[in-house]
Protein backbone atom coordinates (compact mmCIF):
# COMPACT_ATOMS: atom_id res chain seq x y z
CA UNK A 1 0.00 0.00 0.00
CA UNK A 2 1.37 3.64 -1.00
CA UNK A 3 2.28 5.89 1.61
CA UNK A 4 -1.02 8.62 1.08
CA UNK A 5 -3.16 5.15 1.17
CA UNK A 6 -1.98 4.44 4.42
CA UNK A 7 -2.38 8.09 5.41
CA UNK A 8 -6.00 7.68 4.64
CA UNK A 9 -6.17 4.47 5.93
CA UNK A 10 -4.90 5.93 9.36
CA UNK A 11 -7.38 8.56 9.32
CA UNK A 12 -9.63 6.19 9.12
CA UNK A 13 -9.08 4.00 11.86
CA UNK A 14 -8.48 7.35 13.91
CA UNK A 15 -4.56 7.28 14.72
CA UNK A 16 -3.30 10.44 15.75
CA UNK A 17 0.18 9.46 16.12
CA UNK A 18 0.54 7.44 13.12
CA UNK A 19 -0.64 9.84 10.80
CA UNK A 20 1.64 12.30 12.56
CA UNK A 21 4.23 9.83 11.41
CA UNK A 22 3.51 8.59 7.96
CA UNK A 23 2.67 12.57 6.92
CA UNK A 24 5.86 13.27 8.24
CA UNK A 25 7.61 10.44 6.19
CA UNK A 26 5.68 11.67 2.85
CA UNK A 27 7.34 14.95 3.69
CA UNK A 28 10.72 13.33 3.72
CA UNK A 29 9.97 11.16 0.57
CA UNK A 30 9.20 15.03 -1.12
CA UNK A 31 5.85 13.75 -2.02
CA UNK A 32 4.01 17.27 -3.25
CA UNK A 33 2.24 18.64 -0.64
CA UNK A 34 -1.06 18.67 -2.29
CA UNK A 35 -1.06 15.26 -3.40
CA UNK A 36 -0.67 14.71 0.42
CA UNK A 37 -3.44 16.75 1.25
CA UNK A 38 -5.84 15.53 -1.35
CA UNK A 39 -4.77 11.80 -2.04
CA UNK A 40 -3.91 11.20 2.13
CA UNK A 41 -5.83 13.20 4.65
CA UNK A 42 -8.61 14.60 2.48
CA UNK A 43 -9.41 11.21 1.30
CA UNK A 44 -9.44 9.47 4.25
CA UNK A 45 -12.18 12.63 5.70
CA UNK A 46 -14.30 11.48 2.52
CA UNK A 47 -14.12 7.85 4.10
CA UNK A 48 -15.05 8.46 7.29
CA UNK A 49 -17.97 11.51 6.09
CA UNK A 50 -19.50 8.33 3.63
CA UNK A 51 -19.69 5.64 6.64
CA UNK A 52 -20.79 7.88 9.07
CA UNK A 53 -23.58 8.73 6.58
CA UNK A 54 -24.11 5.14 6.01
CA UNK A 55 -24.27 4.95 10.17
CA UNK A 56 -20.95 2.43 10.25
CA UNK A 57 -19.58 4.52 12.52
CA UNK A 58 -20.94 7.40 15.27
CA UNK A 59 -19.76 10.37 16.66
CA UNK A 60 -16.69 9.19 18.83
CA UNK A 61 -14.98 7.84 15.50
CA UNK A 62 -15.46 10.65 13.54
CA UNK A 63 -14.18 13.25 16.45
CA UNK A 64 -10.95 10.66 15.86
CA UNK A 65 -10.79 11.32 12.71
CA UNK A 66 -10.86 14.56 13.20
CA UNK A 67 -8.19 14.38 15.70
CA UNK A 68 -6.29 12.46 13.36
CA UNK A 69 -6.76 14.84 10.27
CA UNK A 70 -5.42 18.27 12.28
CA UNK A 71 -2.22 16.03 13.50
CA UNK A 72 -1.55 15.62 9.75
CA UNK A 73 -2.22 19.52 8.92
CA UNK A 74 -0.04 20.63 11.37
CA UNK A 75 2.73 19.19 9.36
CA UNK A 76 1.56 20.29 6.18
CA UNK A 77 -0.02 23.92 7.35
CA UNK A 78 3.97 25.59 6.72
CA UNK A 79 4.59 24.27 4.25
CA UNK A 80 1.37 25.21 2.43
CA UNK A 81 1.94 28.99 3.91
CA UNK A 82 6.08 29.30 2.58
CA UNK A 83 6.40 31.41 0.37
CA UNK A 84 6.58 35.13 1.98
CA UNK A 85 4.09 36.49 -0.78
CA UNK A 86 2.86 40.12 0.23
CA UNK A 87 -1.07 40.74 1.95
CA UNK A 88 -3.35 41.14 -0.82
CA UNK A 89 -6.53 41.47 1.07
CA UNK A 90 -8.30 41.20 4.31
CA UNK A 91 -10.39 38.24 4.83
CA UNK A 92 -12.33 37.40 7.98
CA UNK A 93 -13.23 33.70 7.90
CA UNK A 94 -15.56 31.75 10.24
CA UNK A 95 -17.65 28.95 10.63
CA UNK A 96 -21.42 30.23 11.53
CA UNK A 97 -23.29 30.48 14.87
CA UNK A 98 -24.47 26.87 15.84
CA UNK A 99 -21.63 25.06 13.43
CA UNK A 100 -18.61 23.44 15.31
CA UNK A 101 -17.23 22.25 11.99
CA UNK A 102 -14.06 23.68 11.61
CA UNK A 103 -11.82 21.76 9.31
CA UNK A 104 -12.74 22.70 6.04
CA UNK A 105 -12.83 26.23 7.42
CA UNK A 106 -9.54 25.90 8.78
CA UNK A 107 -8.00 24.41 5.34
CA UNK A 108 -9.59 27.28 3.31
CA UNK A 109 -7.89 29.47 6.07
CA UNK A 110 -4.61 28.08 4.99
CA UNK A 111 -5.24 27.97 1.22
CA UNK A 112 -6.28 31.84 1.59
CA UNK A 113 -2.71 32.33 3.88
CA UNK A 114 -0.88 30.76 1.34
CA UNK A 115 -2.03 32.80 -1.27
CA UNK A 116 -1.45 35.96 0.32
CA UNK A 117 -4.85 37.01 1.75
CA UNK A 118 -4.49 38.46 5.84
CA UNK A 119 -6.93 35.97 7.32
CA UNK A 120 -8.59 37.23 10.54
CA UNK A 121 -9.95 33.36 11.78
CA UNK A 122 -12.74 33.67 14.57
CA UNK A 123 -12.83 30.21 14.84
CA UNK A 124 -16.50 28.42 14.94
CA UNK A 125 -19.89 29.20 16.19
CA UNK A 126 -19.69 32.88 14.97
CA UNK A 127 -22.32 35.12 15.68
CA UNK A 128 -23.51 37.80 12.36
CA UNK A 129 -22.69 40.26 14.59
CA UNK A 130 -19.22 39.26 15.35
CA UNK A 131 -18.22 38.65 11.24
CA UNK A 132 -19.54 42.39 10.77
CA UNK A 133 -17.77 44.12 13.77
CA UNK A 134 -14.49 42.70 13.04
CA UNK A 135 -14.79 43.24 9.42
CA UNK A 136 -15.48 47.15 10.00
CA UNK A 137 -12.98 47.19 12.93
CA UNK A 138 -10.05 45.27 10.33
CA UNK A 139 -11.38 47.29 7.44
CA UNK A 140 -11.75 44.09 5.49
CA UNK A 141 -12.74 43.94 2.76
CA UNK A 142 -14.39 40.07 2.30
CA UNK A 143 -15.94 38.06 5.11
CA UNK A 144 -15.93 34.03 4.68
CA UNK A 145 -18.68 31.98 6.01
CA UNK A 146 -18.25 28.26 6.17
CA UNK A 147 -21.19 25.70 7.15
CA UNK A 148 -21.74 21.98 6.88
CA UNK A 149 -25.15 21.84 8.56
CA UNK A 150 -28.41 22.80 6.96
CA UNK A 151 -29.99 23.97 9.96
CA UNK A 152 -27.45 26.63 10.47
CA UNK A 153 -27.43 28.02 6.50
CA UNK A 154 -29.78 30.71 7.31
CA UNK A 155 -27.05 32.23 9.28
CA UNK A 156 -25.08 33.12 6.31
CA UNK A 157 -28.39 35.24 5.25
CA UNK A 158 -28.80 36.69 8.28
CA UNK A 159 -24.64 38.62 7.66
CA UNK A 160 -25.90 39.14 4.31
CA UNK A 161 -28.67 41.16 5.27
CA UNK A 162 -27.10 42.86 8.44
CA UNK A 163 -24.77 44.36 6.01
CA UNK A 164 -27.70 45.60 4.02
CA UNK A 165 -29.36 47.57 7.16
CA UNK A 166 -25.43 48.99 7.94
CA UNK A 167 -25.18 50.00 4.14
CA UNK A 168 -21.87 47.95 3.90
CA UNK A 169 -23.44 45.63 1.01
CA UNK A 170 -20.36 45.44 -2.06
CA UNK A 171 -18.38 47.01 0.30
CA UNK A 172 -18.05 43.70 2.35
CA UNK A 173 -18.05 41.20 0.25
CA UNK A 174 -19.27 37.67 0.73
CA UNK A 175 -18.21 34.70 0.34
CA UNK A 176 -19.66 31.65 1.01
CA UNK A 177 -18.76 27.37 1.28
CA UNK A 178 -18.65 24.18 2.96
CA UNK A 179 -20.69 21.03 2.57
CA UNK A 180 -24.71 22.68 2.71
CA UNK A 181 -24.01 25.09 0.94
CA UNK A 182 -24.74 25.38 -2.76
CA UNK A 183 -24.27 27.62 -5.30
CA UNK A 184 -28.03 28.24 -6.29
CA UNK A 185 -28.21 28.59 -2.16
CA UNK A 186 -25.44 31.89 -2.29
CA UNK A 187 -27.08 33.21 -5.20
CA UNK A 188 -30.50 32.61 -3.37
CA UNK A 189 -29.41 34.63 0.03
CA UNK A 190 -27.46 37.52 -2.42
CA UNK A 191 -23.84 36.01 -1.55
CA UNK A 192 -21.39 37.76 -3.20
CA UNK A 193 -19.69 34.07 -3.98
CA UNK A 194 -19.90 30.62 -3.73
CA UNK A 195 -16.36 28.70 -3.47
CA UNK A 196 -16.25 24.92 -3.29
CA UNK A 197 -13.23 24.65 -1.57
CA UNK A 198 -9.94 26.52 -0.77
CA UNK A 199 -8.66 26.51 -4.36
CA UNK A 200 -11.75 27.81 -6.04
CA UNK A 201 -11.57 30.93 -2.67
CA UNK A 202 -8.53 31.96 -3.78
CA UNK A 203 -9.54 31.63 -7.62
CA UNK A 204 -12.34 34.02 -6.63
CA UNK A 205 -10.36 36.49 -4.60
CA UNK A 206 -7.74 36.80 -7.37
CA UNK A 207 -9.86 37.56 -9.34
CA UNK A 208 -11.73 40.25 -8.01
CA UNK A 209 -8.79 41.97 -6.34
CO1 LIG B 1 -20.54 16.38 11.59
N1 LIG B 1 -21.93 16.35 10.21
N2 LIG B 1 -21.92 16.69 12.95
N3 LIG B 1 -19.06 16.31 12.84
N4 LIG B 1 -19.47 15.81 10.16
C1 LIG B 1 -21.48 16.29 8.81
C2 LIG B 1 -21.30 17.68 8.24
C3 LIG B 1 -22.68 15.50 8.11
C4 LIG B 1 -22.85 15.80 6.63
C5 LIG B 1 -22.50 13.98 8.36
C6 LIG B 1 -23.62 13.14 7.78
O1 LIG B 1 -24.66 13.02 8.36
N5 LIG B 1 -23.38 12.58 6.62
C7 LIG B 1 -23.88 15.96 8.99
C8 LIG B 1 -24.62 17.22 8.50
C9 LIG B 1 -25.97 16.88 7.89
C10 LIG B 1 -26.70 18.10 7.46
O2 LIG B 1 -26.78 19.09 8.11
N6 LIG B 1 -27.26 17.99 6.28
C11 LIG B 1 -23.22 16.18 10.35
C12 LIG B 1 -23.91 16.21 11.58
C13 LIG B 1 -25.41 15.88 11.53
C14 LIG B 1 -23.29 16.52 12.81
C15 LIG B 1 -23.94 16.63 14.19
C16 LIG B 1 -25.30 17.35 14.24
C17 LIG B 1 -24.03 15.19 14.74
C18 LIG B 1 -24.74 15.03 16.08
O3 LIG B 1 -24.34 15.63 17.04
N7 LIG B 1 -25.76 14.23 16.03
C19 LIG B 1 -22.86 17.40 14.99
C20 LIG B 1 -23.06 18.92 14.91
C21 LIG B 1 -22.24 19.67 15.92
C22 LIG B 1 -22.30 21.17 15.64
O4 LIG B 1 -21.60 21.64 14.77
N8 LIG B 1 -23.13 21.91 16.35
C23 LIG B 1 -21.62 17.01 14.26
C24 LIG B 1 -20.36 16.94 14.85
C25 LIG B 1 -19.19 16.58 14.20
C26 LIG B 1 -17.84 16.39 14.89
C27 LIG B 1 -17.60 17.40 16.03
C28 LIG B 1 -17.79 15.00 15.44
C29 LIG B 1 -16.83 16.49 13.68
C30 LIG B 1 -16.29 17.92 13.42
C31 LIG B 1 -14.89 18.13 13.95
C32 LIG B 1 -14.34 19.45 13.51
O5 LIG B 1 -14.67 20.03 12.51
N9 LIG B 1 -13.44 19.95 14.33
C33 LIG B 1 -17.75 16.14 12.49
C34 LIG B 1 -17.28 15.75 11.21
C35 LIG B 1 -15.78 15.55 11.08
C36 LIG B 1 -18.15 15.54 10.09
C37 LIG B 1 -17.83 14.95 8.69
C38 LIG B 1 -17.73 13.45 8.85
C39 LIG B 1 -16.59 15.46 8.01
C40 LIG B 1 -16.49 16.99 7.89
C41 LIG B 1 -15.10 17.40 7.45
O6 LIG B 1 -14.32 17.85 8.26
N10 LIG B 1 -14.81 17.16 6.16
C42 LIG B 1 -19.12 15.42 7.87
C43 LIG B 1 -19.47 14.48 6.73
C44 LIG B 1 -19.01 15.02 5.39
O7 LIG B 1 -18.81 16.20 5.19
N11 LIG B 1 -18.91 14.13 4.45
C45 LIG B 1 -20.10 15.70 8.94
C46 LIG B 1 -13.48 17.44 5.59
C47 LIG B 1 -13.40 18.94 5.23
C48 LIG B 1 -12.04 19.22 4.61
O8 LIG B 1 -14.42 19.20 4.26
O9 LIG B 1 -15.63 20.83 5.81
O10 LIG B 1 -16.68 20.10 3.60
P1 LIG B 1 -15.47 20.42 4.39
O11 LIG B 1 -14.71 21.64 3.69
C49 LIG B 1 -14.38 21.65 2.31
C50 LIG B 1 -15.47 22.32 1.45
O12 LIG B 1 -16.79 22.16 1.96
C51 LIG B 1 -15.04 23.74 1.35
O13 LIG B 1 -13.63 23.65 1.33
C52 LIG B 1 -13.20 22.59 2.20
C53 LIG B 1 -11.94 22.00 1.59
O14 LIG B 1 -12.18 21.27 0.45
N12 LIG B 1 -15.40 24.76 2.32
C54 LIG B 1 -15.39 26.07 1.97
C55 LIG B 1 -15.69 24.67 3.64
N13 LIG B 1 -15.89 25.88 4.14
C56 LIG B 1 -15.70 26.78 3.15
C57 LIG B 1 -15.75 28.18 3.13
C58 LIG B 1 -15.49 28.82 1.92
C59 LIG B 1 -15.19 28.11 0.77
C60 LIG B 1 -15.14 26.72 0.77
O15 LIG B 1 -15.49 30.16 1.79
C61 LIG B 1 -15.55 30.96 2.94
Amino acid sequence: MDILQQISEQIDLGDDEKVYELTATAIEQKIPVKRILEEGLLDGMNIVGKKFKEHDIFLPEVLMAAKAMNAGMELIKPLLLSGNIPMKAKVVLGTVRGDLHDIGKNLVGVMLKGAGFEVIDLGNDVSPEKFIETAKREGAQFIGMSTLLTTTMPVMKEVIELLRIENLEGKIKTLVGGAAVSKSYAEEIGATAYCYDGSNAVEYLNSVI
